[in-house]
């Protein structure tokens, strides 16, 4: 720990030498370990954002650090200009770990999310006959894929669009979790090339679609000749109680994007996997990245996919999602500021009143913050809950127990 800072310097070495792009909790953590992180003070959290889902496997996994201090004796950086000894390797393990033929390595999950629009672009042209530049993409209302220029011009939320037009052209949105729109949408334009979406939205909420919603891209996808590209950047890896959130209905898109606890959150790693037939479209010098497979990640990122599936994170979010969900329901039973809980495994979300521009939402995060719970709103009025997969019961419900005192008492005020 930077024992020779508190967390007020800490706090105001941040705001007078970094950007002001984000609005954090006045927590400042030094150390984490699994489901708990520690601030300078030595004071102790559970923490219920996971870094927006990027360490499933909890801080500092130690498998996962020993796979990274192993490979970083050896070599961490080779340039896709030559083979290294870690890349085939990781890429055999992942496609047949989530049953795809072929992986593109890249790092950030919007790297993710472009390099799947890109390939739908690609493919669209060379296989499904697209006159150039006429390629169409699907998206969501709602949607969030990252920061991208081309991200968020699929955007409806002016604080990810607003001052930085002009937007990415060829890109169409339907409402979220509407098949009726979906189908209406793929049957009007031959030149649609892909719908990608969140099989559960993260940033807008939780937002869960109706069971059936799935299986039916998946139809319509496949009927009108169109890449269904899943971005499970956030509900992958265990998160929803299944390895994808697209397993709960057993279907399979064309494009699988997957980024934040594909490292467990040690450094970026991201992945999309495919058929040949698709990833194939793009040649030798027509997509890349400086750090895209690199020998480092490759390693991290096998341990990383061995922890989720040999301690059965999946089968305990299910299982701690329940319990978690079902105990928030009681609150909401007793508290009238509580009017939504919802999600799927340990993805959750409780709604704080109906007013988005509700500051109860913030003030009960900070409360929460002073009770050892780190967690924080999205879109004002929304406090997402989503541990690391590897709480155990115990501490699930230590942690229902500061939830429920906190906001019974913003209740009272
Ligand atoms: C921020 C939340 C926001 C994502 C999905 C792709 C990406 C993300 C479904 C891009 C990233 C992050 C970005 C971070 C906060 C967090 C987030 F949804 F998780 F809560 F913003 F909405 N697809 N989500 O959720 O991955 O390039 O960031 O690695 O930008 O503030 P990335």
């Amino acid at each position: 720990m930077n024992s020779n800072l508190t967390s007020a310097q800490a706090m105001e070495l941040e705001d007078n030498y970094g950007a002001h792009n984000y609005h954090p909790i006045p927590v400042v953590i030094a150390k984490g370990k699994g489901a708990k992180v520690w601030d300078l003070e030595g004071k102790e959290y559970f923490d219920f954002l996971s870094a927006y889902s990027a360490v499933n496997q909890g801080h500092c996994h130690p498998k996962i650090i020993q796979a990274l201090k192993d490979q970083a004796e050896k070599v961490t950086l080779t340039s896709r200009a030559f083979y290294n000894s870690e890349l085939g390797t990781y890429e055999k393990f992942i496609t047949e770990y989530f049953g795809y033929e072929k992986v593109l390595p890249m790092n950030t999950g919007v790297e993710g999310g472009e390099t799947a629009v890109k390939l739908a672009r690609k493919w669209g042209y060379k296989v499904k006959g697209i006159a150039d530049n006429q390629a169409k993409v699907v998206f969501v209302e709602g949607n969030f894929w990252g920061r991208t220029l081309a991200a968020i011009s699929t955007s409806q939320d002016p604080s990810s669009y607003a001052g930085f037009g002009p937007y990415m052209p060829g890109f169409l949105s339907i409402p979220y979790n509407d098949l009726n729109a979906l189908e209406t949408c793929l049957s009007s334009d031959s030149n649609i090339a892909g719908f990608m979406f969140e099989p559960i939205q993260g940033e807008a909420g939780v937002v869960v679609p109706h069971e059936g919603y799935l299986a039916g891209v998946r139809a319509l996808c496949t009927k009108y000749n169109v890449l269904m590209i899943a971005d499970e950047v956030q509900t992958g890896l265990a998160r929803t109680g299944k390895m994808l959130a697209c397993d709960h209905e057993n279907v399979k898109p064309d494009i699988l994007v997957l980024g934040k606890a594909l490292s467990g959150g040690v450094l970026p790693v991201s992945a999309v996997l495919s058929t040949n037939e698709i990833i194939l479209t793009i040649k030798p010098g027509e997509h890349g990245s400086t750090y895209g497979g690199n020998p480092l990640a490759c390693a991290v990122a096998t341990a990383a996919l061995e922890v989720l599936r040999d301690e059965h994170m999946a089968e305990n979010s299910e299982r701690l999602g329940e319990l978690f969900r079902s105990e928030m329901r009681k609150l909401q039973s007793e508290v009238s500021l509580v009017t939504l809980v919802r999600g799927k495994g340990l993805l959750n979300a409780v709604v704080i009143d109906d007013h988005e521009e509700s500051e109860a939402a913030w003030n009960i995060c900070v409360d929460l913050a002073r009770n050892g719970l780190l967690a924080k709103p999205t879109h004002g009025n929304i406090i997402r809950f989503a541990p690391p997969l590897c709480i155990t019961e115990a501490e699930i419900m230590q942690c229902v127990e500061i939830i429920s005192n906190v906001i019974k008492a913003h209740a009272k005020k």
